[in-house]
């Protein structure tokens, strides 16, 4: 078994398979994050070349977001560590009009597993419910995610409601198209290009 029969797998898009392989990795004491990029996301990112190219279509697009899920399941319990005591409490969700949430779900994951109260809002959120669920459960940072270039300036939005509403909730910006320049640009906390560094840039934030 190897990390590159994970990457076939989801390219296969075999969740049978998949999960088969990452347990095998995990037993032969792979590194966490080497399945989780060398094979689950590697495989994502060939996915999306394919259907830029046109050789593979939004079904199989699906298919195989739904065998990495798989693998990512997997992984759950080795994501977590020991910690109990909540380092802060974090607003989650995936902006209005974008229904992508495997790179959400996996900050999500390592936040919770890193000590934070994380509350996930799931996908396609409204600005509103945003601000709303930070104001009901006190939170320290609303983190957005969006991989559309369309749904973007929906996290432009949501920043100018809280100026506008006259609270200071951070927030924390993230997901394939988003970048520092465009977090400097509209104003946000925080940005990260991937989960651990979201972790990072979380924990500083909230020291
Ligand atoms: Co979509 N899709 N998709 N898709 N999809 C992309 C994003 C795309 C780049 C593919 C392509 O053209 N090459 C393209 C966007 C083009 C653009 O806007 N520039 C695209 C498109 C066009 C579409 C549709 C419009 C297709 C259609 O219907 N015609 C449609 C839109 C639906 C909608 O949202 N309204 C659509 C639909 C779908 C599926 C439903 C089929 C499926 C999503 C399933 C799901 O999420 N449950 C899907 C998938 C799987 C993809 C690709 C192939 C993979 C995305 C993924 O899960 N990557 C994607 C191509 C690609 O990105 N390579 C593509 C793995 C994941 C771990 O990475 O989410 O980037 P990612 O998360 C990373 C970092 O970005 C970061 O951490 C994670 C890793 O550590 N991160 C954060 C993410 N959020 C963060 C938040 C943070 C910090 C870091 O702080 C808060």
């Amino acid at each position: 078994m190897s990390v590159q029969q994970i990457y076939n797998a989801v390219l296969e898009m075999d969740d049978e398979q998949v999960i088969k392989v990452v347990k095998a990795e995990i037993d032969n004491g792979t590194d966490v994050s080497a399945i989780l990029n060398e094979g689950l996301i590697s495989a994502m990112d060939e996915i999306g070349k394919r259907f830029s190219e046109g050789t593979v279509y939004v079904p199989e697009m699906m298919m195989a977001a739904q065998a990495m899920k798989a693998g990512v399941e997997e992984l759950k319990p080795m994501m977590k560590d020991m910690e109990t005591k909540s380092r802060g409490t974090i607003v989650i969700g995936t902006v209005k009009g974008d229904l992508h949430d495997i790179g959400k779900n996996l900050v999500a994951m390592m936040l919770e597993s890193s000590g934070f109260n994380v509350i996930d809002l799931g996908v396609d959120v409204e600005n509103d419910k945003f601000l709303e669920a930070a104001k009901d459960n006190n939170a320290d940072i609303i983190c957005m995610s969006a991989l559309l270039t369309t749904t973007m300036p929906a996290m432009e939005e949501v920043i100018d409601a809280i100026k506008a509403a006259g609270l200071n909730f951070m927030t924390m910006i993230g997901g394939a198209p988003v970048t520092q320049e465009f977090a400097d640009e509209i104003g946000a906390t925080g940005f990260s290009e991937d989960a651990p560094g979201a972790v990072e840039k979380a924990r500083k934030l909230i020291a």
